[in-house]
């Protein structure tokens, strides 16, 4: 019977029809474990079993039990444009870096790994992203191919005014035509591409001289250190006697005119974020002369001693005894089984997975990162600071975002010590995007998913990162939708009592990348559903920040060790969704959700009655917004004049998901003018090639005076009608807890978001899908009548493979 025909059998035959894989399954598990031995001796088997006969081929036989078509690689497909926001090369990385150290450009630049902080050198070369004005242009086929361009960040310490200065090089690949200038068009703080050298983005480099200080410092009172934190001992990053290491946090400025850092003592190795020790160091550490930084002081038992003398004085007189000793070893606090907790019954059987049995049902062309899926098509790349990004999503090849991205990942934290209470994160300055490591197939990602490499550059290397991100369609967990219908027609009556019954299989196809920023791991997963909804999600794991336990400090979070406190924080992440609904004409529309008194004619006796209502606003300028309290506000993205076969305006709806929070302190100095994107729960605003970032790198460092000023944004220009952008954030306010040890888990650490159809279509996007089951009695024969569209459920063996990480580990 063909495929794309409706098939229709008996009750009988569907209990036929459910033997029969039972039994093929079992035949061919047997088949599998031959095949090991007996291949080639398998042809043309006739078996004569229980009624049924099978007839299988050798090469039937071998494909069925080996693959399931789960391993099978995606269709692969050409993208209809070339990707214009793809990554720089890695020849064209290599040929800037020559062209830069070309004497020539007069650049001055000293080998980063030689560099003193006082010289100059390349900081980071990174991809910058086309202009929409251009691409737009060249999409619509009315433009030429935009060029390539790289931002590249120079660490100007040579000068006499150090700065750390951005330039764009491009365009690309390196040829006579190729400029450098500075890159200030992406910048609203007023200096451009140039910010003052305290403030700079902190390197390794940068921790190594602070060594210059600390290490004199430290070498001072290691009688101290040693007797009363359990042998602790700094005499260095690198030297072998040190017993205890440095960490610190951001801002190490607050305007750039100074810098300071904040610096907390750990015992060392992999858990070293969970077992950190009461002792810390404030320095200053202006400038590039290092003969001129600082001592600040010191903190240990909640008091501040600002000299040697002083701390030496409590010393002397007993004050600095600890109460508990910190765990100097960490096998506790590792992410393996642990095997004194004991079993749990049934656990050591494999658990559930989700597997593309049928085989990829996404089409790929991973030359452009374009990909294709049930209507969807769109196309991926990243950087080095900002990870994934996602342009020119559509479906059934109508336009819904011209840019899905995160924007920044930021954490701030409490407490009555100089480390926490002064620490806000902006990962992008640590290159979140290039934190990324092998997934671990069927662990972070299901078995059979497409896994893509990502490569990013250290100096003129190509460091690759293989299968740092995966693909994979999977099992929503729930049905699409589905009805059971009952009769509501006498002449329909059945035996059955039901008139018919409908279900539809749901997935998605998810792209998966998970960065490893020091202690944290995030998994940023994009769903993009069969429905036309696009679901967003982040998750937290790994090691908190944690801080040494104080009795007194349980309003800063709990104890969750001997020692440690788990501080309380805040994650907020960041994400850009440059919405085009069909094209650049949209508006932004609130629909709040009234109680209201009303009266109907018709209802005399109640005279005025509370009644739902819906009240419709457009936006009219740009805004910073948040959700409305219980839930009673939708935002949707509609198009100007363009509606459904219904008049509607066709739109999409940003549906609140998981943990949808802002930043909770507003005027907190280590966040002052550097996070406002962080401090509302949505924002909308006007598109401009000049507003491309939410953030930028180097602002962690300045909270008083900001390269970027994301409130700038806002400057009443109108949004009705207009190419707009959404910013929203998800988030957790980390409640830490015990079970944060070892790691926070994934299960509770997540936030999400949906984009979702809102009279986009004419009707939901489930009636095309042939993945369903539709049950009909028939009244003459008195059977059910059951439709399975002819999707065959697969008959194979599923033999999973132990992913292979140290060959990938190998090659990387
Ligand atoms: C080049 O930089 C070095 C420091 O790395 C500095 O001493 C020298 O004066 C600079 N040369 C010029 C021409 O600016
Ligand atoms: C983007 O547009 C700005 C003007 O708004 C221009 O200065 C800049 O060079 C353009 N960038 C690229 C990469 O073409
Ligand atoms: C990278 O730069 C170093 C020093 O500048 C040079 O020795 C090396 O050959 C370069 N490697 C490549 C691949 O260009
Ligand atoms: C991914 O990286 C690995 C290791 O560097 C390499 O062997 C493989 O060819 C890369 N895959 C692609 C598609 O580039
Ligand atoms: C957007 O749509 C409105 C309503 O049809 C129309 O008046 C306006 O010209 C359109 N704007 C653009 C930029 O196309
Ligand atoms: C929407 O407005 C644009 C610009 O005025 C016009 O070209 C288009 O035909 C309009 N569409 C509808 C459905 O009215
Ligand atoms: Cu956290």
């Amino acid at each position: 019977m063909d495929g794309n025909m409706p098939r229709w059998y008996s009750v009988d035959s569907i209990n036929t029809a459910k033997r029969r894989p039972a039994f093929g399954l079992w035949w061919l598990a047997v088949k599998c474990t031959w095949a090991i031995a007996l291949t080639g001796f398998l042809a043309n088997i006739v078996l004569n079993m229980s009624g049924y006969q099978v007839r299988l081929t050798a090469t039937q036989e071998r494909q069925k039990c080996t693959t399931c078509g789960l391993y099978d690689p995606a269709v692969a497909i050409d993208a209809p444009n070339p990707n214009v926001w793809a990554p720089i090369t890695s020849d064209d990385n290599t040929a800037i870096w020559a062209w830069l150290h070309d004497p020539i450009r007069g650049l001055n630049l000293t080998e980063p790994t030689v560099a003193k902080i006082n010289d100059n050198m390349v900081y980071s070369i990174d991809t910058l992203p086309p202009n929409k004005t251009d691409v737009i242009f060249f999409l619509d086929g009315s433009g030429p191919k935009p060029d390539s361009w790289a931002r590249v960040m120079i660490y100007e310490g040579g000068k006499a005014e150090p700065v750390a200065q951005e330039y764009m090089v491009g365009p690309l690949p390196v040829s006579d035509d190729t400029t450098i200038e500075p890159l200030d068009y992406i910048y609203n703080g007023g200096m451009g591409g140039s910010v003052p050298y305290n403030a700079r983005a902190i390197d390794v480099s940068r921790m190594v001289v602070l060594d210059h200080i600390l290490v004199p410092v430290m070498q001072d009172i290691v009688d101290i250190t040693s007797t009363i934190f359990q042998g602790a001992a700094y005499y260095g990053f690198a030297d072998t006697r040190s017993t205890v290491v440095p960490n610190f946090g951001t801002p190490v400025s607050f305007d750039g005119s100074e810098a300071h850092v904040n610096a907390v003592f750990h015992f060392p190795g992999s858990a070293l974020f969970l077992i950190p020790i009461d002792f810390y160091v404030l320095i200053d550490w202006t400038g590039t002369d290092y003969t001129q930084w600082k001592l600040k002081g010191f903190v240990t038992k909640e008091r501040f001693f600002p000299t040697v003398d002083e701390l030496r004085k409590a010393y002397n007189l007993g004050e600095l005894k600890q109460e508990f000793d910190q765990h100097k070893n960490y096998d506790w606090a590792l992410v393996k089984y642990q095997s004194e907790l004991g079993q749990r019954p049934l656990e050591s059987r494999v658990a559930p997975q989700s597997l593309e049995i049928g085989g990829k049902r996404y089409k790929l062309d991973p030359k452009q990162n374009y990909v294709e899926y049930m209507g969807w098509s769109f196309y991926a790349t990243y950087t080095k600071s900002l990870g994934l990004m996602f342009y020119d999503i559509r479906f059934n090849g109508e336009r819904i975002l011209y840019e899905l991205s995160m924007q920044e990942a930021a954490s701030q934290y409490g407490g009555f010590q100089p480390k926490a209470a002064s620490t806000l994160f902006h990962d992008t300055a640590f290159s979140i995007g290039a934190d990324v490591f092998p997934l671990v197939e069927g662990f972070d990602c299901p078995f059979g998913s497409t896994f893509w490499n990502m490569s990013f550059y250290d100096r003129n290397q190509t460091i690759t990162h293989p299968n740092s991100l995966c693909l994979f369609e999977h099992d929503s967990g729930h049905p699409l939708s589905r009805h059971r219908a009952e009769t509501f027609a006498a002449e329909n009556e059945n035996e059955w009592g039901f008139d018919n019954l409908g279900v539809v299989k749901s997935s998605a196809l998810s792209v998966r990348f998970i960065a490893t920023v020091g202690n944290y791991d995030y998994i940023f997963t994009y769903e993009f559903s069969q429905d036309g909804a696009i679901e967003i999600s982040v998750r937290a794991s790994g090691y908190l920040q944690a801080s040494y336990y104080y009795k007194d400090q349980g309003r800063f979070g709990p104890r969750i060790q001997k020692a440690t406190q788990g501080p309380i924080h805040d994650h907020i992440i960041t994400f850009k969704a440059d919405f085009d609904i069909l094209d650049s004409n949209n508006s932004f529309e609130k629909t709040e959700l009234k109680a209201v008194q009303q009266e109907q004619p018709w209802f005399p006796e109640l005279g005025s009655f509370e009644q739902l209502q819906l009240e419709k606003t457009v936006l009219a300028k740009e805004e910073q917004l948040n959700w409305q309290s219980n839930g009673q506000t939708m935002y949707c993205v509609v198009h100007k004049n363009e509606t459904n076969q219904w008049g509607e305006k066709r739109g999409y709806r940003i549906v609140p998901g998981k943990s949808n929070i802002h930043l909770s302190t507003l005027t907190s100095p280590w966040s002052r003018h550097n996070s406002a994107f962080l401090k509302s729960h949505l924002a909308v605003t006007r598109q401009h090639d000049t507003e491309q970032f939410a953030n930028s790198i180097n602002n962690a460092n300045l909270p008083f005076k900001p390269q970027h000023d994301f409130l700038k944004f806002f400057n009443d220009e109108s949004v009705d009608g207009e190419d707009l952008v959404v910013w929203f954030n998800l988030g957790m306010h980390h409640f830490t807890r015990s079970e944060d040890v070892p790691v926070t888990l994934f299960t509770e650490a997540v936030s999400s978001i949906s984009l979702a159809p809102q009279n986009f279509f004419d009707r939901a996007q489930d009636g095309d899908l042939r993945n369903r089951r539709w049950y009909v009695p028939n009244k003459e024969s008195g059977t059910l009548q059951t439709e399975d569209y002819g999707v065959e459920l697969p008959n194979c063996a599923i033999n999973l493979r132990e992913p292979e990480i140290a060959k990938i580990l190998a090659k990387e």
